[in-house]
């Protein structure tokens, strides 16, 4: 039994209504895996990256249960759909089109952050959903409010991240002559969506939106998107179900076993965890399963921190050694793409444990299980028998991980001038807290990040994932002070990256949300330069303005800031920004010269 919001704002209880697979035993996401109470304003209860993981899980298909009744037009039922999903919070920017969402915000405590761009809603919404293991919710109006935040929702689509984007749309009644606006969004979102439909009746919406919901949140999860047209909000009266029933597929036991076989027979096994650990809530299940087979984790995406970076098995300097050295590879809950050099290392066998069989590589024939990982890695955990010892491999590994993180050391601690960008790592790591949220938006600035900075809790990495869409910084940012109100904020930005959306830090001011920017300012797009001189000999659209003053675009906006051009400089001015109480742009002017020793292959 768990409780949920009415949509009158009062407490209701509803049952799970899970159907409990025998063996299995998974993390459901959202309240009803025993998330507590829902609803009441944003932060309340909604500030922990670790809220609801180990329940049971239920293997049929959705079922709806007692349904309740709603009367309201179709927006009131929209908002009453998704409380029980956990959804506090609306991202958006204004139109009319989607005024009847904003009366049911009103009307239910639905929180409303507006926006000064689509794209940042979006980006809230998704990096929400991030932060929450809950539907991010977008609100974006007819036309275009929603082709701008389209790069946004081919994000989430990437990422696998559960948003619900509500649009707004010209009327049916007049479709063909020609309402402001009039467009026909579903074919446009169609290909970056789990779902995208309109909805043509005003008594089934709170219906439709609550499948819409659940499909985002079940595994594989993904984005999205109904618009509903002037004319069909209502007056109108709806059902919605009681509770929510969240299903994901039991794992196969004989390819589970087959994984379990490949490991307990290498010498020198990997794990790398990505997101989807973090979105099955699986970081107890794997620290069970990599302890139990003594196997070294390296991590990506939201992977990160699903073991803390100091635990004796994380390992974060030393992927490069497993395609010289490893002979197994287990890739968890990330696609094998082209940041894991597309499924190939070296010569090591590779195994792959996905969320969902639609998961599966098609591009390389790897031994693959798919369903709910935390019971895949219960399964594996559970296993027993004999295998190889690992512990010299380990040993190896740790050794090779202690000399990289010596020469990272003396990169941090640079004083060079002008700065080297991974100085304001080596002072930033210094000063965060172990659950503080850091966000990523740049170039080669955020690939200095991914690796130098060290993640201790889930839930507190965010990047914009393998679709690499620039600009996400600011709407994460805003997302991550709402869903933590007192977790220390952290936003890394190229000054190229700055330019999409800095303008956004006028919603951190207007809606009180203090964060920490970091500006790494090469005054170049520097992961384009770089290639285009060491390919051509030479480079065009690539220059920025030396010493653009960023800070002064916050300071303009309502916020603070300043620029440092000096190493000594840096540390001050970040305990500076962390002290503020108001959104802060430290800008850092940075080696234009600095190369980011770079490998990968992106295609
Ligand atoms: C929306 C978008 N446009 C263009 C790119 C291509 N791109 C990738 S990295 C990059 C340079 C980023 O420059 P900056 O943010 O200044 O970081 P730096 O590499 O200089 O540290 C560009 C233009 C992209 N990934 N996304
Ligand atoms: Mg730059």
């Amino acid at each position: 039994m768990h409780l949920g919001t009415a949509c009158d704002g009062r407490l209701v209880t509803f049952t799970a209504d899970l159907a409990v697979s025998g063996a299995a035993t998974a993390a459901m996401n959202g309240p009803a895996a025993g998330g507590g109470p829902v609803g009441g304003s944003a932060g309340g209860g909604r500030g922990s990256a670790c809220r609801g993981q180990q329940s049971t899980v239920a293997t049929g298909p959705a079922r709806l249960g007692p349904v309740r009744t709603i009367t309201g037009h179709a927006g009131q039922q929209t908002l009453a759909a998704l409380r029980p999903f956990g959804v506090d919070t609306m991202f958006t920017l204004n139109g009319g089109h989607v005024w009847p969402f904003y009366e049911a915000a009103r009307d239910q405590g639905v929180r409303i952050v507006d926006t000064r761009h689509e794209q940042t809603a979006t980006f809230a919404a998704e990096a929400y959903a991030k932060l929450t293991r809950s539907p991010g919710l977008a609100v974006l109006t007819a036309g275009p409010g929603i082709t701008n935040g389209v790069s946004a929702m081919t994000t989430a689509w990437f990422n696998g991240s559960p948003v619900v984007v509500l649009g707004g749309r010209a009327p049916q009644g007049r479709w063909g002559a020609g309402s402001l606006q009039e467009l026909d969004h579903v074919p446009i979102v169609a290909s970056v969506t789990k779902h995208a439909a309109t909805v043509t009746d005003a008594s089934k919406a709170g219906l439709v939106v609550h499948e819409a919901a659940a499909l985002a949140m079940t595994p594989h999860r993904g984005p999205v998107f109904l618009d509903f047209p002037l004319d069909v909000f209502g007056p109108a009266e709806g059902e919605l179900p009681d509770g929510v029933n969240l299903t994901s597929e039991a794992p196969d036991p004989a390819a589970v076993q087959a994984v379990g076989a490949l490991i307990a027979g290498a010498e020198r096994p990997a794990f790398i965890v990505g997101s989807d650990v973090y979105w099955a809530g699986a970081w107890d299940a794997l620290a069970a399963a990599a302890g139990a087979l003594r196997v070294p984790c390296y991590f990506n995406g939201l992977g990160r921190g699903c073991l803390s970076a100091d635990h004796e098995l994380a390992f974060l300097r030393t992927r490069g050694l497993l395609k010289q050295e490893a002979d197994l590879v287990v890739v968890i809950g990330a696609p094998l793409d082209f940041r894991l050099g597309f499924g190939r290392f070296g010569t090591a066998r590779v195994a792959h444990l996905v969320d969902s069989a639609s998961q599966q590589a098609g591009h390389v024939e790897v031994t693959t299980a798919a369903g709910d990982l935390a019971a895949i890695l219960t399964a594996l955990s559970d296993r027993g028998g004999d295998r190889v010892d690992h512990e010299p491999w380990i040993a190896r590994l740790r050794d090779a991980e202690a000399a990289a993180a010596e020469r990272d050391r003396a990169l941090c601690e640079s004083d060079a001038h002008p700065i080297r960008p991974a100085r304001i790592y080596g002072e930033l790591n210094q000063r965060l807290e172990r659950d503080a949220v850091v966000i990523c938006d740049g170039g080669d600035f955020a690939s200095y990040a991914g690796k130098l900075v060290e993640v201790h809790q889930p839930g507190c990495w965010l990047d914009t994932g393998p679709y690499g869409c620039l600009g996400n910084g600011p709407g994460y940012a805003i997302a991550a002070r709402a869903a933590r109100p007192s977790s220390q904020i952290v936003a890394l930005l190229g000054d190229g990256a700055a330019g999409f959306s800095l303008m956004d830090a006028d919603t951190l001011v207007r809606h009180d949300l203090p964060v920490v920017m970091i500006v790494g300012n090469n005054g170049i797009w520097g992961l384009e330069k770089h290639p285009m001189q060491a390919i051509y000999g030479w480079d065009v659209a690539c220059d920025l303005q030396p010493g653009c003053r960023y800070d002064e675009v916050v300071r303009a906006l309502g916020g603070a800031g300043e620029t440092v051009i000096e190493p000594e400089e840096i540390g001050p001015a970040l305990d500076r920004a962390f002290s503020a109480g108001v959104p802060y742009l430290v800008n850092v002017l940075t080696d234009p010269a600095d190369v980011y020793p770079r490998s990968s292959n992106l295609a």
